[in-house]
């Protein structure tokens, strides 16, 4: 189901990163305006059985961030008599309708393929080629239930080809609900339009039902709801989408095509998945605490303010803004969770405090910058300028509320976001924007101290990380493990490993550290006991496979939980020792060793991005 080539590993490394600002040409007057799409309204007409649409693709000034804002000229789809919309008109019918569209082509310069106009779960593709100016009619089953999208391609490219250009902005969503009738739900989809315009240049716009954050609608919920959303990826790359304070359960992947229901009992629970070109997913999660909270894509090159189509230059201070609406960018949702009527918090009880310094020492191998988050161990808080090779990992226990007052010794603000934990808003650690109404979490200034505040509901293997001038920081060490014990339990380092995968530069190719190191000595570990992994993969951007060789041969291990929480039995299984782990994942197995030369190895093992020799004996 994941099983994406390395190649598609590797092109999230080649991400969207605009070299230089460019004025906008402005719009073309004659054209017409999108309308962002929020997906709720279907399209075209129903009588009886048939849905009767009529479609056309024109050319359209869009305006993915303020509706005064910089503008594209793009292809986009439109209801005949309508605005073009991005995404694209809503189909949406029970199973068992028939859809009787015609497809216009409005382009005066280009050929169109339209895909996705066809009756799903039969496995048949089709594409409709339309020179500029013709039409067509298309009459068909809708077919399975499931979560699906249409699309035209300019020219006569395949549906998942890779480009240099981007113009994913033709698309939209095709939901077939089931006989009944779905329960509410929200559907949300990612465009990208993106453009080499020189050899430095690349202007992109990435969004979330057709616009970019700041810009994007905020997703109100009360606690206690029951959240469906259905989420498409209408773009040629992968988006690892993360949400905070909470898990969802994974309901439904499809490829865009195809749509699977996951039997119950095999409904992992996550707080990142990742959608690869053209996939969907259909989740459900349960807004338990009030506040603030994000649903982003966790490629860091996607969030930050450099992807805006303007992006601010080189030093600006916008990346490290107190600002929410300024330091981020791109595929981020804003969730505003209401309190119910008549609820209380949660008495939390006496807390075990923990000092973490953000720290920054003297450069380092490749790395710009060096800095880690240093707990203090003793009576005494680290030396101001001292870092070790990696950050600490924080050992803690589920259940024991925990503060952790964070001191930034930073020359630059700092943001720590506690990825995975099931907390408080204001401790989650979005600045300006963690917390609710005007009760909004500070970046953490230069000498100052912030408490965030843990109640540690789970036991598992979680990140923290920065959520501020993240590429930078990110790539100079700020992030770092946090593994949560049952009460009683102490860690054990002869039995329980971490293994945190992290970038120290953005400069290609990825170079990919594991606890700090690139290098490392052999691992040693007891013969015949069971020795629990923790994967953990906080890179800027990359998903790729951990796994685990005997000579040339991958041996077994038992998958015990993803993202911290303990999978469902009927996916706690042995099976090949193989992991695959995007951006903001982390994974728990087990492996019974056996005496032997291992290698663990993250990437292609014929050229890993890092290896390592395992000695059990
Ligand atoms: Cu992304």
């Amino acid at each position: 189901m994941r099983g994406p080539s390395l190649l598609t590993a590797l092109a999230a490394g080649t991400l969207l990163w605009p070299a230089a600002p460019r004025r906008d040409p402005g719009p073309h007057q004659a054209l017409p305006i999108v309308h962002a799409n929020d997906n709720r309204t279907p399209a075209g007409r129903i009588r009886g059985d048939t849905l009767a649409l009529e479609l056309e693709v024109r050319r359209a000034t869009w305006r993915p961030e303020a509706d005064s804002g910089p503008s594209l000229e793009v292809a986009a789809f439109a209801e005949a008599g309508r605005d073009p919309e991005i995404p694209g008109p809503l189909i949406r019918v029970p199973t068992g309708t028939v859809i009787a569209a015609t497809v216009a082509n409005r382009l005066a310069d280009s050929t169109i393929t339209v895909h996705g106009l066809v009756t799903r779960g039969t496995g048949a593709g089709d594409s409709l080629v339309l020179p500029p100016g013709a039409s067509a009619e298309v009459t068909f089953a809708a077919g399975a239930p499931g979560t699906y999208l249409y699309m035209a391609v300019l020219g006569k490219r395949v549906f998942d080809s890779d480009v240099d250009d981007e113009q994913e902005t033709a698309s939209g969503a095709f939901i077939v609900d089931p006989a009944g009738g779905s329960p509410p739900d929200r559907i949300l989809m990612m465009n990208i339009w993106g453009q080499t315009l020189d050899s430095v240049t690349y202007r992109n716009a990435l969004a979330i039902n057709g616009r970019s954050w700041p810009y994007t609608e905020r997703v109100e919920a009360t606690v206690g709801d029951s959240v469906r959303w259905r989420v498409i990826n209408a773009t040629v790359r992968p988006h690892p989408m993360h949400l905070h304070g909470f898990y969802f359960r994974l309901e439904a992947l499809g490829d865009g095509r195809r749509d699977s229901t996951l039997p119950a009992g095999q409904r992992p629970m996550a707080v990142t998945h990742t959608l690869n070109p053209f996939e969907t997913m259909a989740l459900t999660w349960v807004p338990d605490r009030a506040g603030n909270w994000l649903f982003h894509c966790h490629i860091g090159f996607h969030v930050v303010p450099d992807t805006r189509m303007d992006p601010p230059p080189s030093g600006s201070h916008d990346r490290m803004a107190h600002d929410p609406t300024v330091h981020m960018a791109g595929l981020v949702l804003g969730i505003v969770v209401h309190p119910a009527a008549g609820g209380v918090e949660p008495a939390r009880g006496t807390a075990r405090r923990l000092r973490l310094f953000v720290q920054e020492g003297k450069p380092r191998a490749r790395a710009p910058r060096a800095m880690a988050y240093v707990l203090q161990r003793g009576a005494r808080g680290p030396a101001p300028d001292s870092i070790e090779a990696v950050s600490s990992l924080l050992v803690l226990t589920r259940g024991q509320p925990t503060d952790i007052v964070v001191r930034n010794r930073l020359q630059e603000p700092a943001a720590i976001h506690w990825h995975g934990i099931e907390l408080e808003s204001f401790s989650d650690g979005v600045a300006g924007w963690s917390g609710s109404g005007r009760h909004l979490a500070p970046s953490i200034q230069p000498g100052d101290s912030f408490v965030a505040r843990l109640t540690l509901p789970r036991a598992g293997t979680f990140i923290y990380h920065t959520h501020m001038n993240d590429i930078e920081q990110l790539t100079s060490g700020l992030y770092g493990g946090i593994v949560v014990l049952e009460p009683g339990q102490r860690f054990n380092p002869r039995r329980d490993h971490i293994f945190v995968a992290g970038w120290d530069s953005e400069a290609e190719p990825i170079h990919l550290l594991v606890n700090g190191d690139s290098l490392p000595p052999p691992l040693e570990l007891q013969a015949d006991v069971t020795h629990r992994l923790r994967f953990v993969n906080i890179g800027p951007a990359g998903q790729f496979p951990f796994s685990l060789y005997r000579d040339s041969t991958m041996v077994e291990w038992r998958r015990l939980a993803r993202d911290g929480a303990d999978l469902p039995p009927a996916l706690a299984r042995t099976g090949p020792a193989r992991e695959w782990l995007d951006v903001g994942e982390t994974r728990d197995v087990e492996f019974q060793a056996a005496a032997g030369e291992y290698r663990l190895v993250v990437g292609n093992p014929a050229k890993p991005l890092w290896a390592r020799a395992v000695r059990v004996r």
